[in-house]
């Protein structure tokens, strides 16, 4: 029989919170503040998980803004899954503050609680304009050290680069949920027993296979495209003199499209298109999309790139920059850097 991948091995029954101590053991200094953060961001997994799961159900026990069958106020999922992340953690005295995809600006944390060392940056349920259609959603994250000294944390603060990232990750809401996180150790996934509650190790030391197997993008917006990106999708369907050709997946729900790429291997890219001349840089978030998954990407042994250049060096300005972004196996998404270099500059 075939030997299965380490990264689909079952190591024995490993709960995320024994996972994350045990990584805490490898930081000497560690007050365990991190641990905690991301124990409750797991946490907020299940609670979100089981609303997501429940979702179809809103048109029946009430709408958003609208009171249900028991008389509680149905909150719009994105607007639920926002606060359980926020209000689970702006009282704990470990973070000095917050940003979200869902709000405009920073999240401090309340005078009347604490501040502490780190910073969490989220998008709290991504491709939501997805759940209507019943498919899978999920919640980015990623963690930094706070710059300021100390007291409410600031805009400098949340606008640090991907290469300062301590930890990060996303939990994913599908035919299960996942949680897949690393703290620059490697990446490892747990899947949520939903019979007892908790996380457990699935996928460990997860690597991205190679060669890649599947390239996901949206198509449909090809005439939009560079001459650079259009070629480089026909190199990645076997033109353009390329040795071999991947097979297409796109859901269009970025993280249940990474998750699959980490998985098979691959590229996935969302590049910058000519649709809106104001907004040349593509759609996804620099900070609470593109980073994080860039930073799981690599810690998975991949790269993730703005096609001219890694993610992760790019400094943020804005809190809610976008950017073009491929992410996946080292060469191919080289191979997109080497068409917009030869075509686009
Ligand atoms: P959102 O933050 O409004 O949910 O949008 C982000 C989503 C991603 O999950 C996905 O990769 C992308 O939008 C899909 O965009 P498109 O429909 O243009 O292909
Ligand atoms: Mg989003």
């Amino acid at each position: 029989m075939e030997a299965k991948t380490s990264s689909r091995k079952n190591p024995g029954i490993i709960t995320i919170e024994r996972h994350i101590l045990h990584e805490q053991e490898s930081f000497p200094d560690a007050t365990g503040a991190l641990t905690q953060i991301l124990y409750s961001l797991a946490l907020a997994g299940k609670l979100i998980a089981s609303r997501t799961t429940r979702a179809g159900l809103a048109d029946i026990l009430g709408s958003a803004g609208e009171e249900n069958i028991q008389g509680e106020e149905v909150q719009k999922l994105d607007i639920y899954a926002n606060r359980t992340i926020v209000q689970l953690n702006n009282h704990t005295g470990r973070l000095a503050v917050m940003a979200s995809e869902e709000e405009k600006d920073i999240i401090p944390i309340p005078d009347r609680h604490p501040t502490g060392k780190y910073v969490l940056l989220f998008d709290p349920l991504d491709g939501s304009s997805n759940i209507d259609y019943n498919v899978s959603v999920g919640t980015i994250f990623a963690i930094y050290r706070r710059k300021s000294a100390s007291g409410r944390g600031t805009l400098e603060d949340v606008l640090q680069k991907g290469a300062d990232v301590v930890a990060g990750g996303y939990m994913v809401y599908g035919s299960s949920t996942m949680l897949v996180y690393s703290t620059g150790n490697g990446v490892n996934g747990f899947t949520l027993d939903p019979n007892i509650g908790e996380f457990l190790l699935s996928h460990e030391n997860i690597r991205l296979p190679e060669p890649g197997k599947y390239y996901s993008a949206n198509q449909g917006y090809t005439k939009y495209w560079t001459e650079g990106i259009q070629r480089y999708t026909r190199w990645l369907q076997g033109e353009e003199g390329a040795p071999r050709s991947l097979s297409l997946r796109y859901i269009g729900s970025m993280v249940s499209d990474i998750h699959r790429t980490l998985l098979s291997g691959g590229v996935f890219y969302y590049p910058s298109d000519t649709r809106d001349p104001k907004k040349p840089h593509g759609k996804l978030r620099l900070l609470y999309e593109a980073v994080p998954m860039a930073y799981i990407i690599e810690q998975a042994g991949g790269y993730g790139s703005t096609g001219r250049g890694s993610i992760l060096d790019v400094q943020p300005t804005d809190l809610h920059q976008r950017t073009p972004l491929f992410l996946g196996n080292k060469d191919l998404v080289e191979k997109a850097e080497e068409f917009i270099a030869e075509y686009d500059d």
